[in-house]
């Protein structure tokens, strides 16, 4: 397995449940390594830039409003396969289908409200780290 990197978001409603430090926690015992951290309240260009894939769908207007009420809390993670495990630590984006031991299934409200962001390949992986963090930041 290779030594990967990720972009983790502790989005706005994990932060304002004050779990940013439960979340980053569950992350660290599970072997992977922050190597870049910042908190940040997202302008609303932001948001939208960040989901810019999602731009067509009927939820996006909502979830960039979420993502915008409030400061979140942005890592870069580092480890073995880390865009994986991070995935799987997650849960499923609804936290109903979430599967138990999760953070999402632990900690979410729902489908938009689910507390935690994660990369979903490579490619995204490095334009998601280039988004909020320079290589200097990054040690
Ligand atoms: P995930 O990678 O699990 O975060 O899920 P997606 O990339 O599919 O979706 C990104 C975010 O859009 C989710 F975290 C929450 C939001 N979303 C909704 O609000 N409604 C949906 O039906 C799907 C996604």
């Amino acid at each position: 397995m290779a030594i990967e990197r990720t972009l983790t978001i502790v989005k706005p409603d994990g932060v304002a449940k004050n779990l940013t430090g439960a979340i980053l926690a569950r992350l660290e015992a599970a072997g992977l390594r922050i190597v870049a951290l910042k908190r940040l309240r997202l302008t609303r260009a932001q948001a939208e830039g960040f989901y810019s894939v999602h731009r067509e769908r009927g939820f996006f207007a909502d979830l960039v409003r979420f993502m915008t009420e409030g400061p979140v809390v942005t890592a870069v993670l580092e480890g073995e396969d880390a865009i994986a495990r991070l995935r799987a630590l997650m849960g499923a984006t609804d936290p109903a289908k979430a599967a138990a031991g999760t953070l999402r299934k632990d900690y979410a409200e729902n489908i938009e409200r689910n507390v935690i962001h994660g990369s979903d390949g490579p490619e995204t992986a490095r334009f998601e780290i280039g988004f909020f963090f320079s290589g200097a930041e990054m040690l």
